[in-house]
């Protein structure tokens, strides 16, 4: 009997639960939630957050080797801006009841994923153009929907990150911009920078939709605010005529214009590529958490140092009180 009026509540709330996301109103974190919508959104934002603070990694790689001063001071700041995606991301995170350290804890351990996009090396300049315009590109057509998820500290956080990366998209396409109306060098390298950034940009919108094993719930529940292959069909749209623009090739032979859609259509992904990445077995999966590993032990004395502050604080507030 108390069971069944048991499972009644939580019908009700869910009822309800699902009703407020359908008019839209944003979910909060003292407001009820069902543990798997929680569960769901820990998972999303805590890889999200990860992805912001790996890529880190493969920019900073060049930071000093940036050809200029200008084009050093444009890096360094944009390194800056996903150090603090990567903050505004966890915080919103633990307002769903998880701790900073759990989550930093599943990245090192491997349960936690970030994007695949980050486990390939930059190996030239043109790199970091071609991640600043194809993988911040990539990260806003989705970040513009998700400014619009039900979540109501997840939501504020994109408003704030979508203004930047737009900023970061700039900067990556000006320095293709460049490149490719540069020396005949500079223009082989825009492309061949092209040619190894475009399809693991395409994954970085994940499985198709039939495979994606999150999306349809994400979905109902306006966590996801559009599918993986919509996303992704928006970003290669937008991408040919960058292309274009810029005179150099497109990596697909396989694009074209199909009138009765309204899109391109294109080549097939490497999916095999895909999954090979995400379980960790791309180029640089190994370095990336070594390497955050090693920063992490390294900074532990900063955090030892403000937990004894927030302690002392602590005490000397009770004391006073006393
Ligand atoms: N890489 O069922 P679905 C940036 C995993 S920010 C790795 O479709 P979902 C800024 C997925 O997690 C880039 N793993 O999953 C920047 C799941 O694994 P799980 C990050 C991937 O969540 C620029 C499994 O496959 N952006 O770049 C990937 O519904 C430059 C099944 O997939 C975000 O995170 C992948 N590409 O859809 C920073 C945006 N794709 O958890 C520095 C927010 C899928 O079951 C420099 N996230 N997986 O073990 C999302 O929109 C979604 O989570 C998706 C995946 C679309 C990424």
């Amino acid at each position: 009997m108390k069971k069944l009026r048991q499972e009644a509540q939580e019908k009700a709330l869910l009822e309800t639960f699902q009703q407020k996301i359908d008019r839209e109103e944003k979910i909060e974190p003292k407001d009820w939630m069902p543990e798997a919508y929680r569960q769901n959104l820990i998972r999303q934002i805590s890889q999200h957050a990860h992805s912001e603070v790996i890529g880190e990694q493969p920019e900073g790689n060049w930071i000093t080797r940036a050809p200029s001063l200008r084009r050093k001071a444009v890096l360094l700041a944009k390194v800056q801006d996903e150090a603090g995606h990567g903050l505004y991301l966890y915080s919103s995170a633990e307002t769903l009841g998880i701790s900073r350290a759990e989550m930093i804890e599943a990245l090192q351990t491997g349960k936690a994923k970030y994007a695949s996009i980050f486990n390939y090396p930059t190996q030239t300049w043109g790199d970091i153009g071609a991640i600043g315009w194809l993988v911040d590109g990539a990260a806003i057509c989705n970040q513009v929907s998700l400014q619009r998820t039900s979540y109501g500290p997840y939501s504020r956080a994109m408003i704030r990150i979508c203004k930047e990366e737009s900023f970061h998209q700039r900067q990556g396409y000006q320095i293709m911009l460049a490149l490719a109306n540069g020396s005949e060098a500079q223009r082989q390298m825009a492309q061949d920078s092209l040619n190894r950034f475009y399809w693991p940009s395409l994954m970085m919108f994940g499985p198709h939709d039939a495979e994606s094993a999150h999306s349809a719930r994400s979905m109902q529940w306006k966590i996801k605010r559009e599918t993986n292959d919509s996303l992704r069909q928006k970003f290669i749209d937008q991408t040919v005529q960058q292309i274009e623009f810029l005179g150099l090739e497109h990596p697909d032979k396989a694009i074209k214009w199909n009138d009765e859609r309204g899109h391109y259509d294109s080549g097939e992904i490497d999916w095999e590529e895909f999954y090979n990445v995400i379980n960790g077995n791309g180029h640089c999966n190994r370095q990336r958490i070594q390497h955050h590993v090693n920063a992490h032990e390294e900074g532990a004395w900063v955090r030892d140092a403000q937990n004894a502050h927030a302690e002392k604080v602590k005490q000397r507030q009770q004391h006073a009180v006393a």
